[in-house]
């Protein structure tokens, strides 16, 4: 499409890569030349651009065009979709948001819209959406993400800042020369190394951990699932019981205190309520002393395995790694305070190659070393509603309008719920126990959908606005996270009546006179240049000099040069904790934390502690099983499930499930076999795979399959039918999708 004399490019959350196109048609994508280790995700699309699953058109569903707003929402998901011209589905849209802010006021507008959209920086569907709702009066927003609530929460508490030391995770260079020993607490899964927000370049977190193995490092992979940790490293696998990491860092804590092993100067200098801690630690304000034994009998680890490896960590250079899953559980907020205290204990914050690191599990840029880039976003403007929810929220606040919640030290209630729009996220993916979710959704009078594929998020909606692909627009792929910055080039034409989200919201802006302020004027090919050119100046700032627009279009990539020198999480801080405070109160981090004290939740107390999860195989019935429900290999959550590389993992059209064989032979169930996993909540139907790379009384089955209800079972193998939709607790109320028990039997026939 566009006249560039070079390969098109595209770029997305799972890599780079160039694009063949033929006739008008892409007709595959070629890795990027600069990846050594590409990830295969990005082939899914080609067979689904177009076809069936394709929304090519605006469309209505029937009772709600027939009855108007409010008709039937229980029918969503089932009734029929009437396709409709672009000028009445804006003079639809338009009309209504008109009715509800009058009737009901912005607040009654839920637009939090959570979700991983695509990469491009113009096409960022939330930005999009909010930034068109704010000049017509504002919504109500979601604070915190599904991918640590608890820890954006609970760690500003104890550290100042939370994506602030992420955004700063010490280098993968520094694990592999200053570590010896690399205990990784949901294991670091190459699965999710794929993935990183808003473009990956060159995918390196393979390399990170063979070059550190190779160099001598020592891994611990403390995981239900042995495969969360590559072969190749020899990690010693700690397989506990999920939902136990507290008890078990307790135990290592108390070998630590009870053997003097703990690093007092450190502690003196750098934390504040250490005491109060070890006091919990030792037993004496809770009558248990939290030793190896006690921890053994939770998490069924050894005691022995413990104290042997509380006294390595002791006498190691020792990174301590949390998976992000870790905050995805019932009290959430713990895992990682005690992982911070213990690493705290250690003495090692700050020194390279050791401490703590949050998420080298997740994400290719965690540990990549990288220099700080700020660059420019697409403006979301001011929004005057103050109505929030914590983003897992979702449901209780369509079933309970003006129902209290808490949420860090305040009390705040649920808005009165009108009218959902969603661009750029699924909910009927991301969402826990969708069967009740899916009764509050019946509730709103009317839900706007911005998708371009039939998902189950456009097939419960009332008008679903039909957008592009990144294959179909021109966009920046520019992460401050990566050092790639990569165009975006226009592939094809927009199909079927496909628009831009910007251009959806541009029309709508049109019909309530709006159009001004939402666009200031500029085209999207001026909104991109004007991106490019802000952020260039913001890099020149930094010291780097990114090349004119002119250069870069030629071009098509650019690197921004490393760092000089490695990153150390917290380095400043060691150096100089009087000139380099924290953002804590005392300045230092806070094992104790007199703020949250304050708060005075019975779920979430002053210094780090082991709750019981609502759900863990510590008080399941017999023939219960803990479901963890991660990250899919083969897609980025429910993106391209119906695509090709998906779809290949499914041959029997139903997600896999993988189950010890002991657990397996107990049930009667064999290889192969469809099953039924079932609770109270739901049911999800999945093909059986035997392994015995995961602990007895787990499976593990991906989420990302595309929700299929037949009454309370998905037949696709959706786990989130099964999964516990309940607060972390009253600080972060962050989603649990981990702590989930679930039994599993043969499907029936047919
Ligand atoms: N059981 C369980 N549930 C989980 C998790 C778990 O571990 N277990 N993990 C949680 C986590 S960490 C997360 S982050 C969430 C992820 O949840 P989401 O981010 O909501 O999931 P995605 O499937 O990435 O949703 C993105 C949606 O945007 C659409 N889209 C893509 N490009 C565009 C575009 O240009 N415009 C518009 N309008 N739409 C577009 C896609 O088609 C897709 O429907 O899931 C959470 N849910
Ligand atoms: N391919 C791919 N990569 C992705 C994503 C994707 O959808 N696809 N999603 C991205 C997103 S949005 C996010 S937030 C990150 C998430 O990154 P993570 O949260 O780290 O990813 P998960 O795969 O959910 O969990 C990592 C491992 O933790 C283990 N685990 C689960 N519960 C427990 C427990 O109680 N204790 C211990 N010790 N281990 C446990 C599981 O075995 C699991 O494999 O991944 C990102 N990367
Ligand atoms: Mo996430």
């Amino acid at each position: 499409m566009t006249e560039l004399d070079r390969d098109l490019l595209t770029a997305n959350h799972w890599g780079t890569y160039r694009v063949d196109v033929d006739d008008g048609r892409v007709t595959g994508l070629r890795d990027f030349e600069q990846d050594g280790d590409p990830s295969p995700i990005g082939h899914g699309i080609i067979d689904v651009l177009e076809g069936p699953t394709r929304i090519t058109a605006p469309m209505v569903r029937k009772s709600w065009l027939e009855g108007g707003p409010g008709t039937a929402g229980e029918k969503r998901g089932e009734d029929d979709f009437v396709a409709v011209s672009w000028e009445e589905a804006n003079r639809l849209v338009a009309g209504e948001l008109d009715r509800v802010r009058r009737e009901h006021g912005n607040e009654a507008i839920y637009a939090g819209s959570y979700g991983w959209a695509s990469a491009g920086r113009f096409h960022h569907a939330q930005s999009q959406l909010k930034r068109f709702l704010n000049c017509i009066g504002g919504y109500t927003d979601s604070k915190n993400t599904y991918s640590f609530a608890a820890a954006e929460v609970v760690v500003p508490r104890v550290l100042g800042t939370f994506r602030g030391h992420l955004d700063r995770s010490t280098s993968w260079e520094t694990i592999a020369t200053d570590c010896d020993l690399f205990v990784a607490f949901g294991g670091v899964p190459l699965k999710n190394g794929q993935i990183s927000p808003g473009g990956v370049g060159a995918h390196v977190q393979k390399a990170g951990l063979t070059t550190a193995r190779k160099a001598g490092v020592d891994f611990v992979n403390v995981s239900p699932i042995r495969s969360d940790l590559l072969d190749t490293v020899e990690a010693n696998w700690l397989a506990l019981r999920p939902g136990t990491d507290v008890a078990l860092m307790l135990a290592l804590a108390h070998v630590l205190v009870s053997e003097g092993l703990q690093d007092q100067a450190f502690l003196d200098r750098y934390t504040v309520g250490f005491d109060r801690f070890a006091a919990y630690v030792r037993g004496e304000t809770d009558g248990i002393a939290k030793t190896p034994d006690w921890a053994a009998e939770i998490c069924e680890i050894p005691a022995e395995t413990l104290r042997d490896l509380a006294r390595r960590m002791a006498t190691s250079r020792t990174m301590i790694s949390v998976a992000w899953a870790l905050t995805r559980q019932d009290h959430g907020e713990q895992p990682f305070w005690t992982a911070i205290t213990l690493a705290a204990m250690l003495g090692r914050i700050g020194l390279p190659g050791a401490g703590i690191g949050f998420g080298y599990s997740a994400m290719n840029n965690t540990g990549l070393a990288r220099r700080p880039m700020h660059y420019a976003s697409f403006p979301q403007g001011r929004n005057p509603v103050k109505s929030f929810i914590p983003v897992a929220r979702v449901t209780e606040m369509l079933e309970s309008p003006g129902a209290p919640f808490d949420y860090d030290g305040e009390r705040h209630s649920y808005p009165d719920i009108r009218l959902v729009w969603w661009a750029g996220g699924n909910p009927f993916h991301h969402h826990q126990d969708l069967n009740r979710m899916r009764k509050a959704w019946a509730k709103p009078e009317t839900i706007i959908v911005n998708e371009w594929c039939w998902n189950a998020l456009a097939r419960h909606a009332d008008i679903v606005l039909p957008c592009t692909t990144a294959l179909e627009r021109a966009d920046i792929a520019m992460s401050p996270k990566d050092p790639f910055l990569v165009s975006m080039d226009k592939a094809i034409d927009p199909v079927g009546q496909a628009r831009d989200d910007h251009e959806i919201f541009r029309g709508i802006a049109a019909q309530m006179g709006v159009e001004a302020a939402f666009t200031e004027g500029r085209s999207a090919e001026e909104w991109r240049r004007w991106l490019w050119d802000v952020s260039r100046q913001q890099a020149a700032r930094e010291g780097v000099e990114l090349p004119d627009w002119q250069a870069f279009q030629r071009d098509g990539w650019f690197k921004v040069p490393a760092p000089e020198a490695p990153t150390v999480m917290m380095d400043a801080f060691r150096a100089d904790p009087e000139a380099n405070p924290l953002a804590t109160p005392s300045g230092r981090i806070e094992i104790y934390s007199e703020t949250i004290a304050g708060f005075g939740y019975g779920d979430c107390p002053g210094h780090p502690a082991w709750m019981e999860p609502a759900e863990w195989l510590g008080k399941a019935e017999p023939d219960q099983l803990h479901m963890i429900s991660n990250q899919p290999h083969n897609k980025l959550h429910s993106q391209l499930d119906h695509g090709s590389v998906s779809q290949a993992h499914r041959p029997k059209g139903v997600e896999p499930v993988t189950m010890h064989p002991d657990d397996a032979a107990a049930r009667g169930l064999s290889e192969g076999q469809i099953v039924r996993i079932h609770n109270a909540r739901g049911a999800c139907r999945a093909e059986l795979r035997l392994s015995d790379t995961i602990r007895p009384g787990v499976i593990q089955i991906a989420t990302g399959t595309w929700y299929d209800p037949d009454g309370d079972t998905c037949l696709a193998g959706n786990p989130n039918t099964l999964t516990l939709d309940k607060g972390t607790s009253s600080l972060a109320q962050g989603p649990i999708a981990h702590s989930c028990l679930v039994k599993v039997e043969a499907a029936e026939a047919g």
